[in-house]
């Protein structure tokens, strides 16, 4: 699965709290294989790290990871929370109901 998502970080690994510097929502293409979401800036950046290799900065590990709706989440639409096994925590924003469950659904079945 790919996309365009916005993206905030939460929690960092071991439930550290992410500083307000880099607590704002930021958008990212989106792309998953291997149970690895991967953010790139943009299409182009995908297609780059196609041929360079993927970088790895920017790529989180969704094994035993779990998305849920953020229901209590209330600012934004289409929003689901990604708590991964290190103890990372993230808010994704989608384009609409449809996105949200397939995004939900492709995180935590693969
Ligand atoms: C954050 C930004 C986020 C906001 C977050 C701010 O500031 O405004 O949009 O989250 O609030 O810290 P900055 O852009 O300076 O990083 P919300 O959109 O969810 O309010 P938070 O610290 O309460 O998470």
């Amino acid at each position: 699965k790919k996309g365009y998502v916005m993206r905030k970080c939460c929690y960092e690994a071991n439930a550290k709290r992410t500083p307000f510097h880099k607590r704002g929502w930021k958008m990212f293409y989106c792309t998953l294989r291997d149970l690895v979401l991967y953010l790139h800036k943009d299409e182009n950046g995908f297609r780059r790290n196609q041929i360079g290799g993927d970088n790895l900065h920017n790529a989180i590990r969704i094994h035993h990871a779990l998305a849920t709706k953020a229901t209590d989440y209330t600012k934004k639409q289409y929003v689901f929370r990604l708590q991964t096994a290190d103890q990372a925590e993230y808010l994704f924003q989608t384009s609409d109901s449809k996105e949200l469950q397939s995004w939900i659904d492709t995180i935590n079945f693969v």
